[in-house]
């Protein structure tokens, strides 16, 4: 077992501001349909609902997630082989990672993740768990092309991306996303890179706005967090008892789609800026695409994978999909 410190690659400027967030949030607030990235919900207190909100009975995804892990080992196994080096993107929750890690046996372990604290806790759980797996944890941006610590250079690469977070990411971030993975699993140093992802199944709308809006309001607290953060890191002012929280389906574009909306009008400012909501306006906060087989395979043929083998749970309601960097000529 060995642990490596984490590498620190997010910018922050002289106060310790994260400078993507700020940006992200300055220019969020300025659009006519205020919106700010979902990936500003994570922070350590974000992370922690997101955990509670997966203990959740309304939120199945990460029940079917799990179960697959469990049930599919041995073809797991038997697809992906022994050896290989776990790129996981966002650090390992404490149960779907073991899973994999037992099925598959590889020589490496690097999770990847934004919020540091996070991504050293898990990461020393699982060296903890697996006495036989280096761990080297790094600190970054994952959606961008990261640069993976020497150790693993030569070993063969699996990008592990459970939890259908890449539904959280419209189609053309989406693709450049799966474009970034592929260019941080690098080129083909002992066989071409593979990637484990799970992306949810598009289903009945009462089933996906019950998952998204739970009775007992841990996703409400979870999304409300987020205006929290801002007036904590940002020097922000929300009056966020004037916020609520909404989950509608937008059929469309087969997403759920997470909002705060304003139950009266007010003012405010972030990091010294002025803003205004009025009454019934929302902040866009995050989507939750939801894929059908089809849909699922497109969007990782646009990023430069080829879809290899699928699973899903007994209810199919998420799927499991292993693809392999596709050649850079495939015909025709
Ligand atoms: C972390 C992307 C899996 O979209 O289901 C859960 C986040 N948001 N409830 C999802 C989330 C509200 C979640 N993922």
């Amino acid at each position: 077992m060995k642990t490596e410190q984490g590498i620190a690659l997010v910018d922050r400027d002289e106060k310790g501001v994260v400078r993507a967030f700020r940006d992200d949030v300055l220019q969020g607030l300025d659009q006519y349909q205020k919106a700010i990235p979902a990936r500003w919900l994570y922070d350590d207190a974000g992370s922690q609902l997101f955990e509670d909100i997966t203990d959740l009975p309304e939120y199945y995804p990460t029940r079917s997630e799990t179960e697959i892990l469990d049930a599919r080992g041995k073809e797991f196994a038997e697809l992906i082989g022994t050896g290989r080096a776990v790129v996981e993107f966002g650090s390992g929750s404490s149960v779907k990672t073991p899973l994999l890690l037992r099925a598959i046996n590889p020589s490496a372990y690097v999770p990847l993740d934004i919020s540091g604290e996070f991504l050293r806790e898990s990461a020393a759980a699982l060296a903890e768990k697996f006495p036989d797996v280096d761990v080297f944890p790094v600190e970054a941006d994952f959606m961008r092309e990261v640069q993976l610590p020497d150790e693993v250079a030569d070993l063969p690469k699996l990008g592990f991306f459970p939890g259908s977070t890449i539904g959280n990411m419209v189609p053309r971030t989406a693709v450049d996303l799966l474009r970034s993975m592929r260019a941080t699993l690098g080129a083909e140093e002992g066989g071409r890179p593979l990637l484990l992802i799970g992306m949810d199944l598009v289903k009945d709308q009462q089933v996906l706005e019950a998952a998204y809006n739970d009775s007992r309001g841990v996703t409400g607290e979870f999304n409300l967090n987020l205006a929290r953060r801002i007036n904590r890191e940002l020097d922000g002012t929300i009056p966020v008892d004037a916020l609520r929280h909404t989950a509608p389906w937008n059929d469309d574009f087969a997403r759920i789609e997470m909002h705060l909306e304003a139950l009266e009008d007010f003012d405010f400012e972030v990091a010294g800026k002025r803003f205004s909501m009025r009454k019934g306006e929302t902040i866009h906060t995050e989507n939750s695409h939801k894929f059908t087989r089809r849909s699922a395979n497109t969007l990782l043929l646009a990023g430069g994978w080829t879809p290899q083998a699928r699973w899903t749970d007994s209810g199919d309601r998420f799927s499991l999909i292993l693809a392999e960097a596709t050649e850079k000529r495939d015909a025709p």
